[in-house]
């Protein structure tokens, strides 16, 4: 059987931390005297942390010294880890098991390519941290970040699989362009208006069938 590459992208993909990033957003910006609204809390989707803060701030009209820069971030880092800390197996979205069990027993390579500096930890709350531990890269490991490919091929080279046979899924349109910059082939978690840009759109994996993934494998 071919071997081929499955990198995942993780919130929005694997988990949905997008409800907690926007709680402990909110949080800080209500500190700094405005809100931020659900559809702004979209735009944050998949950019990183120093990145989020410096949109956030622009929406706020607010300008920071360095310091409280750096003060506000952890800030907002300890908020979002007191809901980690409370996540476990159950926030696994619907299917993704079903994905990950057939490509395991199908002995395909299996990665996760995410913005997070916390992509370890959430791994392991929800008890998926050993199906990923070989080829895990996330925020820490990265010098550029999404739309730039670097995550997504250092994925490919932990794992030892061409890129050409990678097969990347994500939910963010930075995350899908990374993809196929990287020249892999992107599956779009969401909505068509959105990823329009990738190979395959899916709104979650439940649409997903392992006929689907076998016809990729076997490609
Ligand atoms: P952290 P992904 C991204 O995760 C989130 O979508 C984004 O909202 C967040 O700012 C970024 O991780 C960094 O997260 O603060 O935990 O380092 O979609 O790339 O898995
Ligand atoms: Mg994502």
């Amino acid at each position: 059987m071919n071997k081929k590459g499955f990198i995942f992208d993780l919130d929005g993909v694997i988990v949905d931390t997008a409800k907690y990033h926007y709680l402990a957003w909110k949080t800080l910006a209500n500190e700094l005297g405005f809100d931020i609204t659900p559809e702004q809390n979209e735009q944050l989707k998949g950019v990183s942390r120093i990145r989020s803060l410096e949109i956030i701030l622009d929406w706020g009209n607010k300008t920071l010294s360095e310091d409280e820069f750096m003060k506000y971030m952890a800030e907002k880092n300890d908020n979002y880890l007191s809901h980690i800390a409370q996540m476990d197996a159950g926030e696994i979205l619907p299917d993704v098991p079903k994905i990950l069990d057939y490509l395991q027993e199908t002995q395909q390579g299996i990665a996760l390519g995410s913005a997070s500096k916390n992509a370890r930890k959430i791994l392991q709350k929800v008890g998926l941290h050993d199906i990923f531990k070989n080829a895990i890269v996330d925020g820490n490991d990265v010098s550029k970040a999404k739309p730039d490919p670097e995550v997504f091929l250092i994925a490919a080279q932990k794992l030892n699989i061409e890129p050409t046979n990678c097969i990347v899924f994500e939910d963010s349109v930075a995350g899908v362009t990374a993809a196929n910059t990287a020249g892999m082939i992107s599956i779009g978690i969401g909505s068509k208006e959105t990823l329009g840009h990738a190979d395959y759109i899916f709104n979650d994996f439940t649409e997903i069938q392992t006929l689907f993934i076998q016809e990729l494998i076997n490609r």
